[in-house]
């Protein structure tokens, strides 16, 4: 089934008159875009993002996408369904979600495939069938975004990339390829779908992955790590904490919310962390992140978006993210862990 539905994908885009890429803004996102384009001869003109935070593909973009072109390719994100586009539309993606389209490439829905596989490693996957993958470190950039560089369909593309690149260098922490994941994520936290677009730019040129981490995307790093720093040492100290579930308030224009729960898990020891940036994304919307280890934090999300006016939650279980229009997220925070703490079994009276 698996390879029936690749090959199927990959005659459909090289009979296809014209080819639209929408991806996500993170790593995973833009290098399955980048692998997409050296694959399949796109330019960086073919690929949109969704607009400035906003997470998912906005019917107007999609729409606007098929008017534009014959056949479009979603990575990393799953479209809305829309009226005569099912035979349009692939979608590669890797969240779990309901199958709106019968050319899906995704874990949830092909058996064959891992669940800890990353859309742009299904990309490669995609990209390598067609004898065209000439980066192949491409989708592996993305893969290390997502903390999912491991499992079979990473593996068969690691091999096929210089060992060189999946070590890291006497001293340093990442490997290269990771290094360049972290440069391409910094970027679209700083600039949101800007930044994607640019880090685009950079991987279609670029001929390793040091190139990348050398590139004018660099100076994101700088600025998310300042920021990171000021607001975990806050998050750290003024986090309320319920059974080890701890909730945070950062005020930054950098999409930092993420990298601070992640924080605050380990520098306090919790089980769940959840982290509200109450700057307003460029695409009007809030937004909470949460991480957890041993807590299903995606539940508390969607308990959490019970509480918020136009709330949509999503993710997986060690790390969620939760996008609203209006509502009070701290009050929404302690209903919701109230609810989910009180369903433990062992939960201790909190009276
Ligand atoms: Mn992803």
């Amino acid at each position: 089934m698996l390879h029936a539905l690749v090959r199927k994908a990959a005659r459909m885009l090289d009979a296809a008159e014209s080819v639209g890429v929408v991806a996500d803004i993170d790593a995973d996102g833009v290098s399955g875009a980048a692998t997409l384009c050296e694959a399949f001869r796109l330019e960086s003109g073919d690929v949109r993002f969704p607009p400035g935070g906003y997470y998912g593909v906005p019917e107007d973009l999609l729409r606007e996408m098929l008017e534009g072109y014959d056949v479009i390719v979603t990575v990393d994100v799953t479209p809305p369904p829309m009226d005569g586009a099912e035979r349009r539309v692939i979608v590669i993606d890797h969240h779990p979600g309901p199958r709106r389209y019968p050319l899906t490439i995704n874990p949830h829905h092909v058996p064959a495939l891992p669940r800890d596989t990353s859309a742009s490693a299904l990309a490669g996957m995609l990209a390598h069938r067609t004898g065209r993958l000439r980066r192949p470190w491409i989708p592996l950039v993305g893969a290390a975004g997502d903390g999912l560089d491991r499992g079979p369909v990473y593996e068969t593309l690691a091999r096929l990339v210089d060992r060189s690149l999946l070590v890291p260098p006497p001293g340093r922490r990442l490997n290269p390829i990771q290094d360049a994941a972290a440069t391409v994520n910094a970027a679209r936290r700083v600039r949101y779908h800007e930044g994607a677009e640019r880090a685009l730019e950079v991987l279609l040129m670029a001929d390793s992955p040091h190139e990348v981490v050398e590139s004018s995307l660099s100076r994101y790093r700088g600025r998310v790590r300042a920021e990171r720093g000021t607001w975990s040492d806050r998050a750290a100290r003024a986090a309320h904490v319920v059974l080890g579930v701890g909730y945070a308030e950062v005020h930054s224009e950098v999409d930092i919310e993420g990298l601070v729960a992640h924080d605050l898990l380990r520098r306090r020891g919790l089980r769940c962390a959840v982290v509200y940036n109450s700057e307003r994304k460029p695409c009007g919307l809030l937004k909470a992140s949460g991480r957890a280890r041993g807590f299903p934090v995606n539940e508390l999300l969607a308990e959490m978006a019970r509480w918020l006016e136009g709330a949509r939650a999503g993710g997986h279980p060690n790390a969620a993210a939760l996008h609203f229009r209006s509502g009070d997220p701290r009050e929404a925070f302690h209903r919701a862990a109230d609810e989910l703490l009180s369903r433990e079994p062992t939960a201790p009276s909190r009276r």
